[in-house]
C-alpha cells in the first residue's frame, strides 16, 4: 500500500484561502479518484516550538491547560476525512511544551507525563472532532526511549485506544531495529518501523524484526519535474529495494511563505491565499499513479521489481482479483531527491514484457495510465489514459522518465478545476484589528509564527478599543526540535518588501524586563529563526526603547527612553525608507534617521523580548 504526507507548520497559509479555491486544493489532495487521492494524512502534534517552517500550537500550553481548537491540523484532518472517510491519520510531535520536561529540554524524564500529553491529544481528536487517530509516533528525528514507548502503549490501552498503532522511531533504521530485536516487550508494542529518507534501502536488522517497514518521511524536494521524478522513483523503489509498504511525503502542500526553509517542497503549491492562486504540480499526478489504483490493505506481490534496462515496477492486489502494476523509468539526474545522495545508475529505452500467471491469467484487460516527465517547461504529459492492454501477456516500449499504471480498476480519473486566479504579491496595504468574536482558527490570517504562538485573545472587561487582540502565549522555552529564538516572532507579508511603514498597538504584560517589538525587512525564519536580521523597534516595560538590526538584539542601532510601561496600550510605528529608518510612539517621533544597510528586504513582524505574554492590536503595514 502506498502514500502519503506530514506537518511542520507547512499548511499555515492554506486555511486562509477563500472558497472555492480552498476546497479545490483539498479535492486535489484528498478526494478519491480526483487527483492525489492520498491514503494517509500525517500531522504534527503541535508543541509550541519551531518545527521547520514555523511553530504549531500545543493543545496544552501549560500543565493545567487543555484546548482542542488551536491551529489548523484538526481542520485539515476533518477536511481529509470528509473527502475520504478511509484515510489513515497519523500524529507525530516535533516539539513539546516546556512543562512536559519540568525544566529540562527533554521529553523522557517524566515519561508518564509525556504519554498522558500525547494520549490526551488522541482523546481530544475523538471527543471534539470525532477523528480516529490510526497511528502515533514518538519524537520526530530525535531520540526515542523504550520506557516511554511501552508506557505510551500502556496509557493508550488504559484509555481504550487499542486500535491506535505505534510507529517508531521516525529517524533512521537504527538504533530502533537493533533495540527491537533485543527487547521483546518493546517488539510487542511497536507496530511499524518508520525510517526517514531511507534512500529506498533498509537494513538487515529491520527485516529481521518482521515488522511493517515504512518510509515515514521522504521526498522534501522542490516540486518541479525533478521532484516528481524523485517521488515516482521512491514510491516504487522504497518497496522494490527496501520492502517499505508506505511512503510519506514531507510535505503535503507548500502553504508557507516560499522564502522560508524548503520553499515549495510540497506535493503541490498553495502559498498565496490573498490571490487565490495555487498550482497543481507534477508530483500530484505521480502520486495518483499509485494511490488511485491501490488502497490501504492491498498487498504487494513478491516479485523482483527491477527492470533490465533500469527502472522498476511493483504489482499489488486487493486479494479479490484486482491487480495494479506501476512502472517507473526515472533516470539518475532527473529523479534526485534532497537526500540521501543517489548512487549512479543508468536507464535506457527498453521493451518490457509482462506475463500474468496464476489467478491473474484470467484478467481480460488492463487499463493503462501514463505520464512522461519532460524537462523543458510544459512538455510533460501527466496521468493520461492510453489504450488498454490485453490478455495473459503484453509488452510495453518504455522510454526514460515515464510512469505507467496498468490496472484492472476502472475508477481512475484525472479531474480538475478551471484555472485559479493569477498570482499576486501580498497586498501592499494590509490591516488587521483582530476584532472577531468566534474566529474559525486560533491564529490570525497570514501571520506565520516562528518562535512562540500568537493567538486571538479577548479582554472581556476592557473598557476601550482593545477587547479583541492578538496575544503571544508561550511563556517558557518549549522542548525544542530546532534552534528556536530566545525571543518570540511572527512574520507577515512579502519577503521582497524594501520600504515600509509598520504600525501596531502593543501591550506589555510582563513587568520590569518585559518587552515587545515591531519589525521590517525581516530576513529569516523557520529553523534559521535564531539568526534573523531586520530592523527591530523594541519597547520595554522599564521605559526604554531600542532599535536593533537583529532579532537577538545584539546589533544595537539606537537606544533611549520612551516612557512606555507595562499593562498599558501604546502605538508603535516603524518607518523604513531606503537606508534610513525612524520610529514613532503614539504618533510622535521617538527616534529618527537611523542608518541601515542590511537586510535590503524582508517581511514585517511582531514579537516579544522573551517567552512572555504580550498583546498586539490594529496591525497595519504599508509597503513597497
Ligand atoms: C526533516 C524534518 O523531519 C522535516 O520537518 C523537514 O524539516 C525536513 C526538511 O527536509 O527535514 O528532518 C531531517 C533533517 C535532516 C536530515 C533528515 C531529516 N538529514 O540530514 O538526513
Ligand atoms: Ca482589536
Amino acid at each position: 500500500r502506498g502514500a502519503v504526507r506530514a506537518g511542520a507548520a507547512t499548511s499555515r497559509l492554506l486555511v486562509n484561502y477563500q472558497e472555492p479555491y480552498r476546497s479545490q486544493i483539498l479535492d486535489y489532495l484528498f478526494k478519491p479518484n480526483f487527483g492525489a487521492s492520498l491514503h494517509i494524512l500525517k500531522v504534527e502534534i503541535g508543541g509550541d516550538g519551531q518545527s521547520t517552517d514555523g511553530t504549531e500550537p500545543s493543545h496544552m500550553h501549560y500543565a493545567n491547560d487543555e484546548n482542542y481548537f488551536r491551529g489548523y491540523e484538526w481542520w485539515l484532518m476533518k477536511e481529509a476525512k470528509k473527502r475520504n472517510p478511509k484515510i489513515k491519520l497519523i500524529g507525530l510531535p516535533w516539539t513539546f511544551p516546556a512543562w512536559i520536561g519540568k525544566g529540562e529540554n527533554w521529553p523522557y524524564d517524566y515519561p508518564d507525563v509525556t504519554a498522558y500529553y500525547i494520549v490526551s491529544w488522541i482523546l481530544g481528536a475523538k471527543q471534539y472532532h470525532d477523528l480516529d487517530i490510526d497511528y502515533v509516533g514518538i519524537w520526530n528525528e530525535r531520540a526515542f526511549s523504550s520506557k516511554y514507548i511501552k508506557l505510551l502503549r500502556y496509557t493508550l490501552d488504559k484509555h481504550d485506544l487499542q486500535q491506535v498503532r505505534i510507529i517508531a522511531s521516525d529517524r533512521l533504521w537504527e538504533p530502533i531495529s537493533f533495540v527491537l530485536l533485543l527487547d521483546s516487550e518493546l517488539r510487542g508494542v511497536v507496530d511499524v518501523i518508520g525510517a526517514h529518507y531511507p534512500g529506498t534501502k533498509t537494513v538487515p536488522n529491520a527485516l529481521l524484526t518482521k515488522k511493517k517497514l515504512w518510509s515515514s518521511e521522504d521526498y522534501s524536494t522542490f516540486n518541479d519535474e525533478v521532484g516528481a521524478g524523485c517521488w515516482a522513483r521512491i514510491l516504487n523503489q522504497n518497496y522494490v529495494n527496501g520492502n517499505m509498504t508506505s511512503t510519506i511525503a514531507w510535505n503535503l502542500v507548500a502553504s508557507y511563505y516560499e522564502e522560508l526553509p524548503f520553499g515549495r517542497c510540497g506535493l503541490m503549491t498553495a502559498q498565496q491565499p490573498w490571490s487565490g492562486h495555487y498550482k497543481v504540480e507534477a508530483p500530484i499526478w505521480i502520486t495518483a499513479h499509485t494511490t488511485q489504483f491501490t488502497q490501504p490493505g492491498w498487498s504487494y506481490l513478491q516479485v523482483d521489481g527491477h527492470l533490465q534496462g533500469g527502472g522498476s515496477f511493483v504489482a499489488l492486489t486487493d486479494g479479490l482479483g484486482n491487480l495494479t502494476i506501476i512502472i517507473e523509468t526515472m533516470t539518475h539526474n532527473r529523479s534526485q531527491c534532497i537526500r540521501p545522495p543517489l548512487p549512479h545508475f543508468s536507464v535506457t529505452p527498453q521493451r518490457a514484457t509482462f506475463y500474468l500467471k496464476g489467478s491473474f491469467y484470467m484478467v481480460e484487460t488492463l487499463k493503462v495510465w501514463h505520464s512522461r516527465l519532460g524537462f523543458e517547461s510544459g512538455n510533460s504529459s501527466l496521468f493520461q489514459q492510453l489504450h488498454p492492454v490485453w490478455k495473459g501477456s503484453f509488452s510495453l516500449d518504455l522510454n526514460m522518465n515515464e510512469v505507467y499504471t496498468l490496472t484492472t480498476l476502472k475508477t481512475g480519473q484525472k479531474c480538475g478545476y478551471p484555472e485559479p486566479p493569477p498570482p499576486q504579491p501580498f497586498p501592499s496595504n494590509y490591516k488587521d484589528d483582530f476584532n472577531i468574536r468566534n474566529p474559525p482558527f486560533s491564529e490570525a490570517p497570514n501571520f506565520a509564527d516562528q518562535t512562540g504562538v500568537f493567538e486571538y485573545f479577548i479582554n472581556a472587561s476592557d473598557p476601550g478599543d482593545h477587547v479583541f487582540t492578538l496575544r503571544q502565549v508561550v511563556v517558557q522555552r518549549p522542548i525544542t526540535w530546532a534552534s528556536d529564538a530566545d525571543q518570540t516572532i511572527s512574520l507577515i507579508g512579502n519577503f521582497q518588501w524594501v520600504n515600509m511603514t509598520v504600525t501596531c498597538d502593543i501591550y506589555i504584560e510582563k513587568q520590569r524586563d518585559g518587552g515587545v517589538f515591531i519589525a521590517g525587512r525581516v530576513d529569516n525564519g523557520g529553523i534559521y529563526v535564531r539568526r534573523t536580521k531586520g530592523v527591530f523597534f523594541w519597547v520595554f516595560a522599564d521605559g526604554t526603547y531600542r532599535v536593533t538590526g537583529d532579532l537577538a538584539g545584539e546589533e544595537i542601532l539606537m537606544k533611549g527612553l520612551s516612557g512606555v510601561r507595562d499593562n498599558a496600550w501604546h502605538t508603535l510605528t516603524l518607518n523604513i525608507q531606503g537606508t534610513s529608518t525612524s520610529g514613532l510612539l503614539n504618533g510622535y517621533p521617538l527616534w529618527e534617521n537611523v542608518t541601515i544597510s542590511e537586510p535590503t528586504n524582508g517581511w514585517a513582524a511582531i514579537g516579544t523580548r522573551s517567552f512572555e505574554f504580550a498583546q498586539f492590536d490594529n496591525f497595519h503595514v504599508e509597503a513597497s
